[in-house]
């Protein structure tokens, strides 16, 4: 009986961490993704804004629900994009159309679109930014986070290939926070060029003692091991959901071990 209490009490503990992610959908014509939707990140509430988070010369400020829809502290403060866009992209459908069919744009004269998070709680972040314009395969987004620990800036886009694909469709960089902000961009000051911004995902990573629990739920099992080897040798880039544990872009033995070292690990 006590170990049930402890265990559920160790549940609750790496929930809450987990909690602080979130997901953001800029753009409501094309929809807003359902819960069960994850991308590249985890599932879950996603924050959905209209043409108000691009207000033309102005700033727009907002605040966020983590991934299970309760209400938080940190914010969301944007400059630069000037305009919220739509097409539908014949190739995208469904929960993937309603992230990235509709977009954030700037046109980088000068400035480029900014996100600064404010009252994020400090830890280990892997941040997902979707820089993709659907029907424009040849528009190229400049998304960075910074500074990060991983990844510097990279140019984003390309044509829908059925799912999501680093450097195509999304960026990823870690960043260790300690003073609660996360600072991101999509485009190039003075650039004079069109930016796109889809959305963005902000993942929680646990702590090293739970390390292998890929899917944030708290316990490190089969249902992590089972996450890690179907994105095994994954070729294009994997995100920490997809197994890549280290954030070395691959999901392999280093991803393995780890997990297998955190095994039933107690969360704390
Ligand atoms: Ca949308
Ligand atoms: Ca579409
Ligand atoms: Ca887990
Ligand atoms: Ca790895």
């Amino acid at each position: 009986m006590h170990r049930a209490i402890s265990a559920a009490a160790s549940v609750l503990i790496c929930a809450a961490a987990q909690g602080q992610s979130f997901n953001l959908d800029l753009g409501l014509d094309s929809g807003v993704p359902s819960n069960a939707y994850g991308a590249v990140g985890f599932p879950g509430f996603w924050n959905s804004f209209g043409p108000e988070v691009a207000p033309p010369g102005g700033v727009f400020n907002g605040p966020l629900m983590d991934i299970a829809g309760a209400p938080t502290s940190a914010t969301v403060r944007q400059i630069g994009a000037n305009s919220v866009q739509a097409a539908d992209d014949a190739a995208t459908t469904g929960d993937a159309e309603a992230l990235m069919d509709d977009y954030a744009q700037a046109t980088n004269s000068p400035l480029d679109q900014c996100y600064f998070f404010s009252g994020i709680q400090n830890g280990t972040y892997e941040v997902l930014t979707y820089g993709w314009t659907p029907n424009h395969p040849e528009r190229l987004s400049r998304l960075r986070v910074d500074p990060p620990a991983i990844g510097g800036p990279l140019d984003v886009g390309g044509a829908w290939t059925g799912q999501h694909v680093e450097g195509v469709t999304y960026a990823r960089h870690r960043i260790t926070v300690s003073n609660g902000q996360i600072n991101l961009h999509s485009g190039l000051f003075g650039g004079n060029v069109l930016s796109s911004m889809n959305g963005i995902q902000i993942v929680r990573l646990p702590d090293p003692a739970c390390a292998g629990d890929i899917n944030g739920d708290g316990a490190v099992n089969f249902d992590d091991l089972n996450i890690l080897l179907v994105h095994w040798d994954k070729p294009d880039g994997a995100t920490f959901s997809q197994g890549d544990i280290d954030g070395s872009n691959t999901v392999d033995f280093d991803d393995l071990n780890t997990l297998l070292t955190t095994w039933a690990a107690t969360c704390s």
